[in-house]
């Protein structure tokens, strides 16, 4: 099998979350290129910025079933992946969408159950599977939003990945104007009241949320970095192996 890395990039780099559905095409085109360049063995997950949030925030997805809010939220997810997954064919990569929606099933609005087998076979025939954060059914509550970061947390428990990287609009996790360098849980204590929201709607809670979900994975022993992907170049020497950024917890 080949050796897995998995990179998230942030809502907030590819699109404005302030305005509806503003994909950031610069950004989107050069992040684009430098995985082109990167080659094999990746999975894509990116955010959903104000392609999504809006949306769920609007039918309220996460306190009332909405059927039409399900399908609303879904089609703007996907709109955003069309644009990404476009830009990295366009870029010489040989991306596929995989869209969360028809693979995931939540209970609690935890992930239960995901189909990632077809995620695997894709990459070990040099395809790159781009998920996204998306809307999900939910077993208890109907629907639910599944975040990329639990996405992220998710498949790195299951495949064991070499390197887990998120790419956010910001260094790090910053705790009085200083980028950590290393955040295991005993220090959650210490910095969360500084852990900021996102800026923009944002339904699955900026930074806070991000830790949550990569303390629990270092728990299980995979460490991952959270880092500035609005730097160019940075992508490609994260996935390289260098330790930009915050590293959260577990080994590397
Ligand atoms: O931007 C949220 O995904 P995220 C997905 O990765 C939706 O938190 C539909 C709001």
């Amino acid at each position: 099998m080949t050796e897995i890395k998995i990179l998230k990039i942030g809502g907030s780099v590819l699109t404005d979350k302030n305005r509806l559905e503003s994909a950031r095409m610069d950004e989107i085109e050069r992040i684009a290129a430098e995985i082109a360049k990167y080659g094999s063995g990746l999975i894509l997950v990116h955010g959903a910025g104000s392609f999504g949030h809006i949306h769920a925030e609007r039918y309220n997805l996460a306190e009332r079933f909405s059927a039409e809010g399900v399908l609303e939220t879904h089609r703007s997810v996907v709109r955003l992946n069309d644009l990404v997954v476009e830009s990295l064919r366009m870029a010489g990569s040989s991306p596929v969408p995989v869209h969360p929606l028809s693979c995931t099933l939540l209970r609690d609005g935890r992930i239960e159950a995901m189909e990632t087998e077809p995620v695997i076979e894709m990459v070990n025939r040099g395809i790159v599977p781009v998920l996204h954060g998306d809307v999900a059914m939910d077993r208890s509550r109907g629907a639910g939003i599944v975040s990329g970061d639990q996405l992220v947390s998710h498949l790195a428990r299951s495949l064991k990945p070499e390197i887990v990287a998120l790419g956010t609009a910001v260094d790090g996790v910053i705790f009085r104007g200083e980028v950590l360098a290393e955040v295991r849980r005993e220090d959650l204590p210490k910095i969360s009241s500084e852990l900021g929201a996102s800026a923009g709607v944002d339904v699955t809670g900026g930074m806070r949320g991000k830790l949550g979900e990569l303390l629990d994975l270092a728990d299980e022993g995979v460490g991952s970095l959270v880092f500035n992907a609005e730097k160019a170049g940075i992508i490609e020497r994260v996935l390289g192996g260098e330790r930009a950024g915050t590293f959260v917890g577990g080994k590397i």
